[in-house]
C-alpha cells in the first residue's frame, strides 16, 4: 500500500504532492505515445489544470528534448521520443506546480549530456555503502528484492529530473552481487529493468574484474588471457539476452583492494578493453572508474602524493581505450571532500570519453544528519577554470568532453527517501544540473523548495536561505581551507584531526607546531603541473591561489596573513566558532516554521538539527583545541578553547 498521503514519503513530483483543482482531458496523438502515456496521464490528471492537454512525439525535436506550448485552449506537449515526452510532462507539471499559468506556457528544453546516471552502492545483503537513509531500495536477502510500488515511485523521482541510467549494485562488488552475471541473478535483473524501462531509465551492472575466477571457474582473470576474453564475451551475451537495453557495465579496478589489470602487469586500457569489446555487439558502455591509487602508502614517504594518482595513471594512455569506454572521474582528486580543486584529468584527455562523478550521498558532508546543499558546491566545481577560456561547466555543458554526469545516490528505504528530508534537494539538484549545467544553485534550490513546500514567502524564503547557506556553514566547522580529511577513520563522520595522519591512505595534513599543509607546487610534490598551464599558474602562486583551498596547494605557517588580514590560525578559530553559531541560527529559523509546514516534516528536520549542532560543536572544539595545543597561541577574542 502506498503511503503517499504521508509528507515524508512524498517528494517533489510524486502524485499526491500535487494539488487538485478541476479535471482536464488528456489526448495522446498517435500510438507511439503509449509507452509514457500512463505516467503522463496520471501526472496530469492529478494536477488537473483548467485546460486540455495533448501529447505527441515529434521526431524533429532533439531525442530526449521536449516542447510545451499553449494554443487554442490546449497545452501541447511534444517529445523527441517517448522519454522526451515524459520529461515534457514532468517539465509541465513542475512549472504549474511552481505557480506558472498553463495558458502562458511556451518553452522547450533538452539535456546537456546524454548520460545522466545514478550509481547505487547497494550490497546484496541490503546494506548500502556510505548510505544514510536506511536499507537498499533494490536488494534484500542476497538478491534483488524490493517494494514494487516504492520502486516505481523511485523511478518516477529519478525520471522527473531527467536521470536515464542507474547502476544497481555497489562498485565494491561482492560475491552476492557478482551473481548478477549468472542466469540466477539475471532473473531478478529482468524484473527490475521492467520497472525502470517505462521511465526511460536503463540499468548498469557493476562487475568485478576478478569475475572470470569468481563465477567463471577460471584460474586467472588476466585480461590478456584468451579464456578471459571468452568469459567476458559470454557474460555480456548472457546479460544482453536477458536485458537487451542494458546501458552497460561499471568497473572499479585496482582500487581499494579490488583486483585490476595492474596485478597482471598491464595498464588500465588493457583491462578495460577486454570487457568493452565484449559489450560492443550489444551497444553497451563500459564505465571504468579512475579512482585508482595506492591505498597502502607509507605515511613517512613524502614523495608520493595521492591526488596525483588518477592523472599519472590515465593521462599517458589517452586514446588507447575502445570507443565504448567512458572513464568515470571523481570531480576532485581526493574523494568528495568539502573543499578540493577539480581533478586535473577532467577535460585533459582529448581522445578518451569521460564522465564526471559526484556524490549525492553525504559521506564527508554530514551523512544526512547535517544539512548540506551539494548544489552550491557543484556550482563552484562547474565554475572552476579548465584553461584560460573555459570552465568545467563548459566541458559538461557542451556534452562533448564530458558526456556523462554520474553520482552516487543518497536514497534508501527511509520514509522520506534520504534520511534528512532536506537532502532530497541534492538528488533533485543532481538531475537538474546534469540536464542543464548552466543552472545556478539558487535557481535549483528555489525550484525544489517551491515544489516541496510551496511558495508562501514566510516558508519559502527562510528555507531557501538556510539551504543556500548550509554548504558554507558546514565547511566552516569542518577541515579548514581545503586541507581535507580531518575526519574519524572508516565511518567518516565527526572530527579526528590526526585520524588518517599516520595511516596508509595517503591523506595527510602534516601539521606541526609551526605550519600545516602539503606543498603541491613545483617546489613540492609538483601536483600543480598536472593542470593546464593557466590553471597551474593560478594554483602555483600563493597570491592567486583561491584562498578557500590554499592549504590544498601550499604549506603555510600559522601566522601567515590571509587576505582578510587575519592570521591563518585566527581564521581557523573564527570559522569554527561561526559554524556553530550559524547552526544555532538554522535551528531558530526552523523553529519559526512550526505550524506552517507539515508537522512530520517539521519534527524530522528539527531532530536532525540537534545532531548537526552536536557535530558542529564537536568539530569546533576538537579543531580549535588541536591547533591551540600545537601552537600555544590563544584566540584573539578570548573565547573558550579547551586545553
Ligand atoms: C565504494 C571512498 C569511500 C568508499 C568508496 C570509494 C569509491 O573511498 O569511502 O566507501 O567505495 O570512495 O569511490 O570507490
Amino acid at each position: 500500500m502506498k503511503k503517499d498521503a504521508s509528507f515524508s514519503y512524498r517528494a517533489w513530483l510524486q502524485p499526491g504532492n500535487i494539488e487538485k483543482t478541476t479535471s482536464s482531458n488528456v489526448f495522446a496523438e498517435g500510438d507511439n505515445c503509449s509507452f509514457a502515456q500512463e505516467e503522463c496521464i496520471l501526472g496530469i490528471a492529478e494536477l488537473a489544470v483548467d485546460c486540455d492537454v495533448s501529447l505527441c512525439i515529434d521526431e524533429k525535436l532533439p531525442a530526449e528534448g521536449y516542447s510545451v506550448k499553449f494554443s487554442e485552449n490546449c497545452v501541447k506537449i511534444s517529445g523527441g521520443c517517448t522519454s522526451g515526452l515524459l520529461y515534457g510532462v514532468y517539465g509541465f507539471l513542475a512549472r504549474v506546480r511552481m505557480g506558472e499559468c498553463p495558458t502562458t506556457l511556451d518553452f522547450s528544453s533538452k539535456p546537456a549530456v546524454a548520460m545522466r546516471v545514478i550509481n547505487h552502492w547497494d550490497n546484496g545483503d541490503g546494506s548500502v555503502e556510505r548510505g544514510y537513509a536506511g536499507k537498499s531500495l533494490l536488494w534484500k536477502d542476497g538478491k534483488l528484492g524490493y517494494d514494487l510500488d516504492r520502486l516505481k515511485d523511485y523511478a518516477r523521482l529519478l525520471a522527473s529530473v531527467g536521470i536515464n541510467q542507474i547502476s544497481v549494485n555497489n562498485v565494491n562488488v561482492r560475491p552476492l552481487t557478482a551473481k548478477l552475471l549468472t542466469d540466477e541473478g539475471l532473473k531478478d535483473l529482468v524484473i527490475v529493468a521492467e520497472i525502470f524501462r517505462p521511465f526511460g531509465i536503463k540499468l548498469i551492472v557493476g562487475v568485478h574484474f576478478d569475475s572470470p575466477c569468481w563465477i567463471g571457474g577460471l584460474k586467472t582473470s588476466d585480461p590478456a588471457d584468451e579464456k578471459v576474453a571468452v568469459f567476458w564475451k559470454e557474460a555480456a551475451a548472457r546479460v544482453y539476452n536477458a536485458v537487451p537495453d542494458l546501458a552497460g557495465f561499471l568497473v572499479k579496478a585496482d582500487s581499494e583492494f579490488n583486483l585490476g589489470p595492474l596485478a597482471f602487469g598491464h595498464t588500465q586500457d588493457i583491462g578495460a578493453n577486454v570487457i568493452a569489446k565484449a559489450l560492443q555487439p550489444f551497444g553497451g558502455i563500459l564505465y571504468w572508474r579512475c579512482f585508482v591509487y595506492n591505498c597502502l602508502q607509507d605515511w613517512r614517504d613524502t614523495t608520493i602524493d595521492r591526488p596525483k594518482a588518477a592523472y599519472d595513471t590515465f593521462f599517458p594512455i589517452d586514446g588507447k581505450f575502445e570507443p565504448n569506454v567512458i572513464l568515470q572521474i571523481k570531480h576532485g582528486p581526493s574523494d568528495f571532500q568539502v573543499r578540493e580543486p577539480n581533478s586535473p584529468l577532467l577535460g585533459a584527455m582529448k581522445n578518451t570519453r569521460q564522465a564526471i562523478e559526484f556524490q549525492v550521498t553525504q559521506e564527508y558532508t554530514g551523512q544526512q544528519k547535517d544539512m548540506y546543499n551539494w548544489a552550491v558546491q557543484w556550482e563552484e566545481v562547474f565554475s572552476q577554470p579548465f584553461n584560460e577560456n573555459r570552465t568545467t561547466r563548459d566541458l559538461v555543458g557542451s556534452g562533448k568532453e564530458v558526456e556523462a554526469v554520474v553520482a552516487v545516490n543518497n536514497t534508501g528505504d527511509d520514509d522520506n527517501w534520504c534520511g534528512h528530508l532536506l537532502s532530497q534537494l541534492n538528488l533533485y539538484a543532481l538531475g537538474r544540473l546534469a540536464w542543464d549545467a548552466s543552472l545556478t544553485a539558487e535557481a535549483i534550490t528555489k525550484e525544489w523548495v517551491s515544489l516541496t513546500f510551496g511558495k508562501k514567502a514566510e516558508i519559502f524564503e527562510p528555507i531557501v536561505k538556510m539551504l543556500m547557506d548550509s554548504r558554507h556553514t558546514y565547511e566552516k566547522y569542518n577541515a579548514p581551507l581545503g586541507i581535507c580529511w580531518m575526519v574519524c577513520i572508516h565511518h567518516h563522520y565527526g572530527p579526528s584531526v590526526d585520524g588518517y595522519e599516520y595511516m596508509k591512505w595517503g591523506t595527510y595534513h602534516r601539521a606541526d607546531t609551526k605550519a600545516i599543509g602539503v606543498d603541491r607546487t613545483s617546489k613540492g610534490t609538483n601536483y600543480t603541473s598536472q593542470y593546464q598551464p593557466h590553471v597551474r599558474d593560478i594554483y602555483e602562486n600563493l597570491e592567486t591561489c583561491p584562498e578557500e583551498m590554499v592549504l590544498y596547494f601550499h604549506r603555510l605557517a600559522y601566522d601567515h596573513k590571509l587576505k582578510s588580514g587575519k592570521t591563518l590560525l585566527q581564521h581557523i578559530y573564527d570559522t569554527h566558532f561561526e559554524g556553530v553559531e550559524e547552526v544555532e541560527g538554522f535551528i531558530k529559523t526552523w523553529e519559526s516554521l512550526k505550524g506552517l509546514i507539515p508537522d512530520e516534516a517539521y519534527t524530522s528536520v528539527r531532530a536532525r538539527f540537534d545532531m548537526q549542532l552536536e557535530n558542529a560543536k564537536e568539530w569546533r572544539d576538537v579543531i580549535n583545541s588541536y591547533f591551540y595545543r600545537k601552537t600555544g597561541i590563544a584566540d584573539a577574542q578570548g573565547r573558550k578553547i579547551y586545553e
